[in-house]
């Protein structure tokens, strides 16, 4: 995540901060040999930040192409704070990888648009099995990781921007 210098009087995003926040993630099954490492990754940003693990829901779904519904199922339960999805599309092995990828995401936008919640997609979608597991490593390149921390900024955002709209003269960004 590249930070950038602030320009402007009032600018919002940037924050990063995980105490206090509750999570949902989604993850497929299929692939799940690197669905798995997206998880362990996705946990381990979590936990750096202060997310509290009884904070965290895991829910394991079939396929990348199931993964909006139960996304839905969990934004709408106003529990948690931002839903994360997490699943592998690999060309390769999927004739169908334009209707599962594209379906996927296509489904995630709307969940996210629909709750007014920032749901994460954080499902790789990639020619081979290789390029997926460059993408799926321990530490840096872990694509699960790496949209965990999306979460919790955009978690931070979305709540900041909320109460300057309901307050502009309220100091707290
Ligand atoms: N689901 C995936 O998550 N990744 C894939 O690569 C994939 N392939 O290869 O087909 C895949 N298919 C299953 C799909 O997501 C659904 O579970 C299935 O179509 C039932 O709805």
């Amino acid at each position: 995540m590249t930070k950038t210098q602030a320009k402007f009087g009032l600018e919002f995003g940037n924050k990063l901060g995980g105490t206090d926040l509750s999570i949902a993630i989604v993850a497929s099954r299929f692939n799940g040999f690197i669905v798995d490492q997206l998880v362990d990754g996705a946990a381990d940003a979590l936990n750096r930040h202060g997310v509290a693990e009884d904070s965290i829901v895991l829910v394991w779904v079939p396929g990348a192409f199931e993964l909006p519904l139960l996304a839905d199922q969990l934004a709408s339960s106003g529990r948690f704070d931002a839903v994360i999805a997490l699943g592998a599309v690999i060309r390769g092995g999927t004739p169908h990888f334009d209707y599962v990828a594209g379906e996927c995401a296509r489904g995630l936008t709307r969940v996210s648009l629909d709750n007014g919640l920032p749901v994460i997609f954080g499902v790789l979608t990639t020619d081979t099995v290789e390029q997926a597991l460059e993408r799926a490593g321990a530490g840096e390149g872990n694509k699960g990781y790496d949209v965990a921390m999306t979460a919790i900024e955009m978690i931070e955002t979305v709540k900041a921007v909320e109460n300057y709209l309901q307050d502009p003269g309220s100091p707290s960004r």
